[in-house]
């Protein structure tokens, strides 16, 4: 009944379940696995696709024949599982050239390196089916803010993506951007933190139809945010092109833990969210296994993010059908007929109209909602004793 099919849309990164273990602290726990070797393992624990950024599938220094053989595999173990390639992205934060940012560098010259190895992954990403391209700017801030004019940074930052959006046009790709924030690490501060200070950027772009917005639990909970509320607001700007899904503790380091191991009731909130507005994209899990696991582990990690999310998804439609919490959501959103005529918006005459009305300030502010009744039945019904 938990069992992943391909129309849930679960996707997992080359780089989420072919995490090797390390970490700042210490070396690698597991044995990298080949690109090919990866996808094979998500057919197995039945995700719909795959992710990656160029250089996890395409070492940053191998040669035309090393790469060739790779891409060759990789499609290879694709057509054997069925597994499609939904979204690629751009490595711009390991290799020591991007130590100070790609499009935001104060270098020119690793600006304009840094749009080439973008166009050059989007070709491969257009190729292997992408519809989705990512951008997230992990090295795209300062520790130093005597370093780098804030102003400067946002600059280059839209300069950048208008010069790939015009590309992707040129070439007529079938293709869409998603921005990804993130408040800090690995830079001390990364520009754009947020969703919200994406959804605003993305409206000074050239070409703001084709960008929207790839946000992550972690990310939004790294800074203290409510996830709910940022999906929410994405959404509602038509911006919800893809999504990052983990967990994560408030305040901690970049845990990206299994989705739901952390904030369940949040967790909870987000599949509902998604799943009663209809959303369309893939849900792509950002996360990695615990250090601890070998690729056993790997496998339980998987398969748990997406058993996790079809249950919360079940949870979701018996929220929706449970008689008494309905009724409280009826009793909570009750109508009131005798403010029928704002509906309408404003005219001068409704304006008269309101500030002539007599509220009982008084006696609404005295009535109790139930919102302590509404919030235990939720956690029971988490619980399963619902
Ligand atoms: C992180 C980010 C990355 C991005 C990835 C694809 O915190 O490391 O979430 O995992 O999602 O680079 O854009
Ligand atoms: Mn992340
Ligand atoms: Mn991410």
């Amino acid at each position: 009944m938990y069992d992943p099919k391909p129309e849930h849309k679960f996707t997992f990164g080359l780089w989420t379940v072919g995490n090797i273990g390390r970490d700042p602290f210490g070396q690698p726990t597991r044995d990298a696995l080949s690109p090919a070797q990866i996808v094979r393992l998500l057919g197995e624990v039945g995700a719909y696709g795959v992710n990656y950024h160029d250089n996890d599938l395409i070492p940053i220094d191998a040669d035309e024949a090393q790469a060739a053989q790779i891409t060759r595999e990789f499609k290879q173990a694709l057509s054997d599982t069925g597994l499609k390639v939904p979204m690629a992205t751009t490595n711009l934060f390991a290799d020591p050239v991007f130590k100070d940012g790609a499009f935001t560098s104060n270098n020119p010259k690793v600006r304009a390196y840094a749009l080439q190895k973008v166009m050059r992954s989007i070709d491969l990403g257009v190729e292997l089916g992408a519809e989705v391209y990512v951008f997230w700017g992990g090295r795209e801030g300062t520790e130093t803010d005597a370093s780098k004019n804030p102003l400067d940074a946002i600059k280059r930052f839209r300069e950048a993506l208008n010069f790939l959006c015009e590309y992707v046009i040129d070439n007529g790709y079938n293709l869409k951007f998603a921005l990804e924030p993130k408040p800090n690490e690995p830079r001390g501060d990364i520009f754009q933190p947020t969703v919200g200070h994406m959804l605003a950027f993305i409206e000074t772009l050239d070409h703001p139809e084709m960008v929207g917005l790839n946000p992550e639990v972690a990310h939004e909970h790294m800074a203290g945010l409510n996830f709910l509320h940022a999906i929410a607001q994405a959404w509602d700007a038509g911006k919800l092109f893809h999504i990052d899904l983990n967990d994560q503790m408030f305040g901690r380091y970049d845990q990206d833990f299994r989705f739901g191991s952390a904030m369940l009731k949040q967790a909870f909130f987000v599949v509902k969210f998604l799943e009663d507005v209809g959303y369309q994209g893939m849900r792509h899990f950002d996360a990695h296994a615990y250090r601890t696991e070998d690729y056993e582990g790997v496998k339980w990690f998987a398969r748990g993010c997406m058993r996790t999310y079809l249950i919360l998804k079940e949870k979701a439609q018996r929220f929706n059908q449970d008689p008494e919490i309905q009724a409280l959501l009826a009793e909570i959103n009750a109508a009131d007929p005798s403010l029928d005529y704002l509906a309408q918006g404003y005219s001068r005459e409704t304006a008269n109209r309101l500030k002539a009305e007599a509220f009982d300030r008084v006696g609404i502010g005295q009535r109790g909602l139930p919102y302590e009744h509404l919030d235990q039945l939720t956690v029971e019904l988490l619980l399963g004793v619902r």
